[in-house]
């Protein structure tokens, strides 16, 4: 290998936590298409695992009764994910004629369960995810990476 060929073969390598953001989507689906179009387009449909991560949906008005990523049985997120955090509306779950398995999100926040065929908006969630990538770099880059490196320890 002729050197000066293989010293421009560096490569950085990056590590990238993307910040989670919910997207709403208003075409109306049922709750286990709604997770496909999410997954497909998105990451999943929206969870949230804790009140503070509940509150980031709280800035942002949505349609009444919008699919949420919760379902059971038990009551788990759609990646499988359990939390004690539950934000369910006086009265819910009730299970109601015994077939409602999804869960929505009414105007004010509080969640319902209903009929998973039933169609309605949903709300998916972006990012939350990490990405490795790496790009090529020159000669001259990785010479300042260097020192970079021995710069900051
Ligand atoms: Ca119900």
């Amino acid at each position: 290998i002729d050197s000066d060929l293989f010293l421009n073969y560096y490569f950085i390598f990056f590590r990238e936590i993307s910040q989670r953001t919910f997207v709403l989507i208003q075409k109306a689906m049922n709750w286990t298409d709604a997770r496909e179009y999410c997954r497909n387009h998105h990451t999943d449909l929206a969870m949230m695992l804790t009140e503070p991560e509940a509150r980031d949906l709280w800035t942002v008005k949505g349609p009444h009764r919008v699919w949420i990523g919760m379902y059971r049985e038990p009551w788990r997120w759609s990646d499988n994910r359990n939390s004690s955090f539950k934000n369910w509306r006086d009265g819910q779950p009730n299970n109601y004629l015994a077939v409602q398995y999804c869960v929505f999100l009414n105007l004010d926040y509080t969640w319902g369960d209903d009929d998973c065929t039933k169609m309605r908006s949903f709300w998916c969630q972006t990012g939350d995810k990490i990405n490795y990538f790496h790009r090529h770099i020159s000669n001259a880059e990785y010479s300042e990476f260097r020192v970079w490196r021995r710069n900051s320890g």
